[in-house]
């Protein structure tokens, strides 16, 4: 069997998503996400413009041999870009094994390891009320754990509250999206709010439903070690970017001060970008995803290593990720031993039907499809109708103009 054709859709119903789809000389197509929030293009030219012409003629079931030929082959190694190329390629070459095998991928990966894929929804609110009111509805919803986030007192905008597409991600403003909105943020004011939202969720929702909050990046060590700490009797399962992550060093301060459980690893492209912290148990949930990881191949081999010291998976899944990369998750996330849990926004019903799969919510899990391959496709009729949109994701600066972490 031979790659006869390797394609980049790029298509935009409500937000930007790239496609790979590889076809081979026996008709078997398959599919991969390489999705970047904000630089979607960069992707789809390094694929298009660097990659299809060295993928033609390969042999697609020589997953592991084309990951190192791409990756060893770039020189340039590792960073988003070219990681989200590779893990676009590579799902796809893992929906052909699967499609060939006549087996769901999951199947290829060890088998099933549970009976679903238990997940977490977004939770917000402009007041603390509402997002409490909006976490009991997630709850009422089957959902086994959520993700609270509310708006600051005092701040115009915050991370992850208004301002959202119904998709529940981050609305692009076409009139100016190829500039990002510029938001206004204050720590002390968050540092101050926060724990009484969490103080509120757990008088009104009791001690047994799992809460997690995102921190997206923006505190310092030691002032995530104040939060981390001043969270600890409302026993979150995880506090999540709690500091940017360039500087890992600053996760042994933090988890010398808090019991609070850690995730990280959403922007992580690589089992490089995380090894210290697996390895001196710095985290407690490691948030890499097959989109931005390297696909399939490199993915499950972070998650092999997270497992020999007791880190759980809790991969990325919001809404800029796309229907393809949920469905290759969810394979990854059925049969590795250490899955912790899976994020999942749901998406907008014209990017479901772009992305047509036979994954399904039930009982607070999310259940992949059987049938052979990834159980996802793209309809390029429908892809077709959405045309690339310029746009890109909000800044911060602090109220002095400062530019800081968004
Ligand atoms: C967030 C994301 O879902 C999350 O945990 O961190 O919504 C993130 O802001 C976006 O995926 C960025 O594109
Ligand atoms: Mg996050």
């Amino acid at each position: 069997m031979r790659i006869t054709d390797v394609d980049v859709v790029v298509t935009c119903p409500g937000r930007n998503f790239v496609t790979v789809r590889i076809t081979t000389d026996e008709g078997v197509t398959g599919v991969g996400d390489a999705t970047l929030n904000g630089r979607e293009l960069a992707v789809a030219s390094y694929l298009r413009d660097h990659l299809a012409a060295q993928l033609v003629g390969r042999d697609p079931l020589r997953t592991d041999d084309t990951w190192h030929y791409l990756y060893r082959g770039a020189y340039w190694r590792r960073g988003p870009v070219t990681m989200t190329a590779i893990a676009g390629v590579d799902t796809a070459l893992w929906d052909i094994k699967g499609k060939v095998a006549g087996l769901p991928v999951y199947q290829l990966l060890g088998g099933r390891a549970r009976d679903g894929v238990t997940v977490y929804g977004h939770a917000s609110g402009d007041t603390v009320e509402a997002a409490v009111e909006d976490a009991a509805r997630f709850l009422d919803e089957g959902y086994r754990a959520v993700r609270v986030q509310s708006a600051i007192p005092g701040l115009e905008s915050t991370y992850g509250i208004g301002g959202v597409s119904t998709a529940g991600t981050h609305a692009y403003e076409p009139a100016d999206a190829a500039v990002p909105t510029e938001n206004v943020w204050d720590t002390e004011a968050y540092l101050d709010h926060t724990p009484r939202l969490f103080e509120a969720v757990r008088r009104e929702l009791g001690p047994l439903p799992r809460l997690l909050h995102d921190v997206h990046h923006r505190l310092t060590p030691n002032e995530a070690a104040r939060l981390g700490k001043e969270l600890e009797p409302f026993h979150l399962t995880w506090l999540e970017d709690p500091v940017p992550a360039e500087l890992q060093d600053g996760y042994r301060h933090l988890r010398q001060h808090t019991t609070t459980p850690i995730a990280t690893g959403e922007v992580f492209s690589s089992i490089y970008d995380c090894e210290l912290l697996i390895r001196e148990r710095l985290i407690d949930y490691i948030r890499t995803t097959v989109v931005h990881a390297g696909g399939i191949t490199h993915l499950r081999r972070i998650f092999d290593l997270a497992a020999l010291y007791d880190v759980r998976s809790g991969s990325h899944g919001a809404t800029d990720l796309s229907p393809v990369c949920l469905a290759a998750a969810l394979h990854v996330d059925t049969a590795i031993p250490n899955f912790g849990l899976q994020e999942y926004m749901q998406h907008t019903p014209e990017t479901d039907a772009v992305f047509p799969h036979s994954y399904h919510f039930e009982d607070g899990m999310l259940h992949v499809g059987e049938e052979p391959g990834l159980g996802v496709d793209i309809d390029l009729e429908k892809a077709a109708e959405y045309p690339y949109q310029p746009a890109s994701l909000p800044v911060n600066r602090l109220r002095d103009g400062t530019m800081f972490h968004w």
